[in-house]
């Protein structure tokens, strides 16, 4: 039988969860669905379970530490024993498309630094094509955006900015975002991801190319498929 939106989360958060070893490092992901393994995982420290944490964004960095998960700065730490965070897009060779929820930097930099990378995630954000179902986050600096916004034009994306009522969304960084809504003929992702970096103004993009080690799905019935790369 299919399950609820709400049951599926807490399926796939719980099996994420139980992935964290005693006495590790552990990076913490942003979204509606790293939020249920967050949730998870604060039951199961509460139970005895040790470890340190870092987050990806200053939300889940307060709902951990009001789970009483211990929470240190990226800098404070060498690498991470496993990062879990949730996308918006997978492809076949598990690239992503992440920063629907706005923290795809601090994301990008702590997966960095994780030994295991791992994203959970509902099975309808598994795409043949990144771009088939999200337009493409960039994370941009306020000034002179409007320039910026015409360099990624000239990629062949159709950038928009996120707006938070009137005003343009601000990051955790404090940064502006472009939606951006791929071409018709989509390019390859990793060559678009090179490009996009090279624009002077852009801080980050939401392409996660070869960076996920483990892709864990959750389908309607709640049944739990994994990708290793
Ligand atoms: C946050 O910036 C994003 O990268 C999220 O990880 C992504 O948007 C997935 O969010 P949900 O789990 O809420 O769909």
């Amino acid at each position: 039988m299919a399950l609820s939106t709400a049951e599926r989360l807490e399926r796939i958060g719980a099996a994420a969860a139980a992935l964290v070893e005693n006495a590790t490092l552990v990076g913490l992901g942003t979204g509606s669905t790293a939020a249920a393994m967050v949730d998870a995982l604060g039951e199961r420290v509460q139970d005895g379970l040790s470890i340190t944490a870092v987050a990806t964004s200053n939300a889940t960095r307060d709902q951990a530490l009001a789970l009483g998960i211990p929470v240190v700065r990226l800098d404070e730490i060498d690498r991470l024993d496993i990062c879990i965070d949730g996308a918006d897009e997978i492809d076949p060779a598990l690239n992503l498309t992440k920063g629907g929820g706005g923290a795809l930097l601090f994301e990008k930099l702590v997966a960095r630094r994780a030994n295991r990378y791992v994203i959970i995630s509902s099975d309808e954000k598994l795409v043949d094509h990144l771009g088939d179902r999200f337009k493409l986050p960039v994370e941009v600096v306020p000034v002179g955006w409007v320039h910026t916004k015409a360099s990624v034009e000239h990629l062949g994306l159709y950038p928009e900015i996120r707006m938070d009522g009137s005003e343009p969304y601000l990051t955790d960084s404090g940064h502006f975002i472009l939606d951006c809504t791929w071409p018709h003929e989509k390019p390859d992702p990793a060559h678009l991801a090179t490009s996009l970096k090279a624009i002077t103004g852009v801080v980050e993009h939401g392409l996660f190319i070869g960076m996920a080690d483990e892709v864990m799905t959750i389908g309607p019935d709640g049944e739990i498929e994994t990708r290793t790369r």
